[in-house]
């Protein structure tokens, strides 16, 4: 009995000072939030938007208010865009938002924007029968144009269960990339990248873009020809062919990879020159079609040629500008910081697009990465094109790395590893946050390995054991 309720006083504890410490954090944190005393509070909402609406963010609206067509002491919610003069950075998914007792006001970029306004609201709000929500002044844009994550591991790909739940974490924690490119699915690499999805996987497909629609987020579709392309006319048909073929399943933003191969895929004039033509023959004539992405074979510094005018110049001097070229660092495994950028961005003449591996472990796979995000600068911002990290084959353990990672590309300058950890995981146990922690801080680090990459382990219960 005496043990039972210690252990009921301890649960108790634990759970009251994780709740009460970060009440009112939350993340991505904003860019700029001011907190003024009083609450809005009502049960009456009227729309006024002075923009159209797309259907999921009118959905959500109708989700989060108790809306009125008319009727007296509504509180209005106007939306419009954002004018010349708002003193604000004008990017995708840029939004203000003012919370006053007797008004909301949003202002957006695009209708991103308001989705994630909306997400911020969601997190604001107090009480949900009597709607409560705190008198605030919000300031908010993305640091990295293009958050989220690469599925680029080896082993089993994640299930069509396990994607459905992660679009719509990406789009609950403001993400907007999803670039699908799982090493063994035999229809993205070889043998299969030629042919189309049989119909059971396209249509899981098409239901994947849609899910990824409806939370603001790019199904990237990516093919990995690299192993067996043949540099002749007939495999260019090919491959425009299969992205036609996706285009149809609804797809409408693509990647090349060109990773881990050998032999005649590996030259970069060739490489260059197929891209561009799917530029021509696709990208341009597509005009709902996002920017390219590619992975080079020579994909870290460690793997570069140092020698100019070698594989990266050429690239860089023949790649069509708009397309954008995949970076995981000095290493295979590493971390980001200024100088990594400069010299990758040099000889590419464009900013590269980060591929984190990090919590990837397919290199030590009875191993578990769940502890913080860190390593990363917070002065990168300007020099990346996107950011998007490669996760673990456990598509749910992945969410503590990948929620850092959202918050780390949405504010960088406010990252905070330790805060953004343990946000990450109240976000995903609630209930159970305490336990989660201790498994998640004691599963943080591979041990020895291959790439030399190492994180740290049992941190908080090493004087204990030590004693
Ligand atoms: F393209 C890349 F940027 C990349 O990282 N490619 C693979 C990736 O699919 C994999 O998940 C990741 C982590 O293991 O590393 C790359 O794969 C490798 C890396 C090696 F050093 C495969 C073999 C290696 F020897």
């Amino acid at each position: 009995m005496k043990l039972f309720l210690i252990s009921l006083f301890l649960i108790v504890l634990n759970s009251g000072i994780v709740h009460a410490q970060y009440a009112t954090i939350f993340f991505p944190e904003p860019q700029e939030i001011i907190y003024q005393s009083g609450k809005l509070e009502s049960n009456k909402f009227q729309l006024m938007p002075r923009v159209k609406l797309d259907p999921v963010n009118n959905h959500f609206l109708h989700q989060i208010f108790p809306l009125k067509n008319s009727g007296a002491k509504a509180i209005p919610i106007i939306i419009e865009l954002l004018r010349a003069n708002d003193d604000i950075k004008k990017v995708a998914g840029a939004y203000t938002l003012s919370i006053a007792k007797d008004k909301i006001n949003i202002k957006i970029f695009d209708q991103s924007a308001l989705f994630y306004a909306l997400k911020t609201i969601e997190h604001l709000v107090e009480k949900k029968q009597t709607i409560q929500l705190p008198l605030v002044q919000i300031k908010d844009y993305p640091d990295v144009l293009y958050r989220g994550t690469v599925e680029g591991f080896y082993g089993t790909p994640w299930s069509f269960e396990d994607r459905i739940r992660q679009l719509k974490f990406y789009g609950d924690h403001k993400m907007n990339t999803y670039i699908y490119g799982p090493k063994d699915d035999p229809y993205h690499s070889s043998p299969h990248w030629r042919e189309p999805y049989p119909s059971d996987k396209a249509a899981e497909i098409k239901k994947l873009v849609q899910a990824a629609n409806n939370n603001y987020v790019d199904f990237v579709w990516a093919v990995h020809p690299g192993k067996d392309i043949k540099w002749n006319y007939q495999d260019s048909v090919n491959l425009l062919s299969k992205f036609q073929k996706m285009y149809q399943l609804g797809v409408r933003a693509y990647a090349v990879f060109f990773d881990d191969i050998s032999g005649e895929g590996t030259k970069a004039e060739k490489q260059a020159a197929i891209l561009n033509y799917l530029q021509k023959e696709f990208v341009d004539k597509n005009t709902d079609v996002k920017p390219l992405i590619m992975c080079p074979t020579e994909y870290n510094k460690s793997w570069a040629n140092p020698k100019a005018g070698t594989y990266l110049d050429i690239l860089g001097a023949q790649l069509h500008p708009a397309i954008q070229i995949m970076w995981t660092g000095n290493r295979v495994i590493s971390d980001i910081d200024p100088p990594t950028m400069q010299w990758i961005n040099a000889r590419i003449k464009r900013k590269a697009f980060i591929w984190w591996n990090f919590p990837v472990s397919d290199y030590v796979r009875d191993h578990l990465l769940m502890g913080p995000v860190y390593g990363n600068t917070n002065d990168i911002d300007t020099m990346v094109s996107g950011f998007v990290t490669n996760p673990m084959e456990r598509a749910e353990a992945s969410k503590i790395g990948i929620y850092g990672i959202a918050a780390y590309t949405w504010n960088m300058k406010k990252f905070d590893s330790e805060k953004v950890f343990d946000a990450a995981i109240r976000n995903m146990m609630p209930t159970a946050s305490w336990a989660l922690k201790t498994f998640a801080e004691n599963n943080s680090d591979l041990g020895p390995n291959g790439h030399g990459y190492r994180r740290t382990e049992t941190v908080r219960m090493a004087p204990t054991i030590k004693k």
